[in-house]
């Protein structure tokens, strides 16, 4: 577990992505309460009724994301990831993806990118579309216009649609990249903080 030093640029991602997404009950520290609150809201999007196929498909899926993400930042084994944990891990997966292409992400990591696809996919055509990634993103509070912003610079050189192909292009992009104008800074609702 060798970290590699994050520039401030990568830090302030790595947060917000923290803040935004994962603690999503915005009390400071990721638990698997924060992952029972992110299923309510896609069921809430999608209209997946409480305790049908989908719904306990998708805590099946985050729990297991939750397990992988504990098992490697949860140092203190206190069930809660805090933001020092979170960057040490992110430090060392960043170093990771930058030194061997081929490593990549660890799979609970390339589950929730998969999960992530599919519930931002709400029409289920294969594509993220600008009102999708809105509908998404305001559901964690991002005001709509941020959103809206947001999207046409993710999807810049597009037709205003994001594949799969592209999202995980994106997903390495938003997490690696220390360019500023990267679209892939864009994917998850607002840009970088400043
Ligand atoms: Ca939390
Ligand atoms: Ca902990």
């Amino acid at each position: 577990m060798a970290g590699t030093a994050l520039t401030d640029f990568q830090k302030k991602k790595i947060l917000d992505v923290f803040n935004t997404l994962y603690d999503t009950n915005k009390d400071g520290v990721i638990e698997l309460t924060d992952f029972e609150e992110a299923i309510k809201k896609f069921c809430s999007i999608h209209k997946w009724p409480k305790d049908g196929d989908k719904y306990i498909a998708a805590k099946h899926t985050m729990s297991t994301i939750w397990d992988g993400l504990r098992g490697f930042a949860d140092y203190d084994e206190d069930n809660k990831v805090t933001k020092d944990e979170w960057l040490k891990m992110w430090s060392s997966c960043v170093g990771d993806l930058s030194t061997d292409g081929d490593k990549g992400f660890p799979d609970w990591q390339k589950n929730y990118m998969e999960f992530m696809f599919t519930v931002n996919d709400t029409s289920g055509d294969g594509f993220i579309d600008k009102s999708e990634y809105t509908t998404l993103y305001t559901a964690f509070g991002i005001d709509k216009a941020t959103c809206e912003t947001t999207f046409d610079r993710l999807a810049q050189g597009t037709n205003g649609k994001i594949s799969k192909e592209d999202f995980k292009t994106l997903w390495k992009e938003y997490f690696v990249s220390n360019d500023r104008n990267a679209r892939g800074n864009f994917l998850f609702g607002k840009p970088p903080s400043a």
